[in-house]
């Protein structure tokens, strides 16, 4: 081929990849999880809002999905909030490419109530269809994500490593309200809630990451109501005090075999994002 040839290749293969990249790579696995790692000094109200990671896993027939932090599954009491708690909201995934908002109204979320103090109207479980609403102002929490900023909360791996700064965040989510729990969907299964063994049985080690917090909390659900794909996954507490999200795909998608010249280039990149990876994580850690 001609060298303008082969750097027209280069550069497609490059883009291509690098979407790819972006979208799938990203959260740290260790004994088939993969981790996204909250910063540990970004939740507002004290430590019984703070986040510190979000972690999944995909097996042969289940997703299991793992969160720790310091806020409880039966939330925090609150007596100006609604229903007299404050606690996690619901959980989305987002396999449409386009941003949260965008999705959102288009209903193409995918959304799983697992709290049973969710301001949500909707019932425990997998909703897909979904569109996403706001419960921070009545859960006393911020009016926008800009005004959760604005209040001195901008801090590195600020929505976990895979949407690592405030700019990444408002290009994801946009500057506006908190959509924190699901408005409306199409319930299409049940959730099972894990103990802590049943986690640390199933590999889940958020100590690895230094990421220790009073509360961890975990649910599996059927690995078929997960549509295939790239996805980007995060969650809100009910306040808005604090979210995290990562990044992954279904392990079910077939991958085309790479190219030689295509190969060469994921290794570079996938050795890119690894150096990236380590030091993001040293960065938490540390
Ligand atoms: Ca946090
Ligand atoms: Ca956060």
């Amino acid at each position: 081929m001609k060298l303008k040839t082969l750097g027209i290749v280069a550069l497609a293969a490059l883009s291509t990849l690098s979407f790819t990249v972006k979208s799938a790579s990203a959260a740290t696995f260790s004994k088939g999880w993969s981790y996204g790692i909250d910063s540990f000094t970004d939740g507002s109200g004290g430590s019984g809002y703070e986040i510190k990671g979000i972690a999944i896993k995909q097996t042969g027939s289940s997703v299991y999905v793992a969160l720790t932090g310091g806020t409880p599954l039966a939330g925090v009491n609150d007596s100006r909030s609604l229903g007299g708690t404050i606690g996690w909201g619901d959980l989305f995934f987002n396999f449409s490419g386009k941003d949260f908002k965008t999705a959102s109204n288009e209903g193409s979320l995918m959304g799983i109530r697992f709290s049973p103090t969710s301001d949500s109207k909707l019932s425990a479980g997998v909703y897909t269809g979904a569109k996403a609403t706001s419960v921070a102002t009545v859960n006393s929490g911020y009016s926008s994500l800009e005004s959760y900023y604005n209040s001195g909360f901008d801090r590195a791996n600020t929505q976990g490593d895979d949407i690592a700064t405030k700019a990444a965040a408002y290009n994801y989510f946009g500057k506006g309200s908190i959509l924190n729990v699901i408005g409306s969907g199409t319930k299409v299964g049940n959730i099972n809630m894990l103990t802590g063994s049943q986690l640390a049985g199933a590999g889940l080690d958020f100590g690895q990451f230094s990421a220790n917090a009073p509360q961890t909390i975990g649910f599996s659900f059927d690995r078929s109501l997960l549509q295939k794909g790239n996805f980007l996954a995060n969650i809100f507490l009910e306040c808005g005090n604090d979210g995290v999200a990562i990044a992954g795909k279904n392990l079910a998608q077939s991958v085309p075999e790479a190219s030689p010249v295509l190969g060469l280039g994921a290794v570079a990149l996938c050795f890119g994002v690894t150096q990236l990876r380590k030091r993001s994580t040293k960065q938490v850690i540390a």
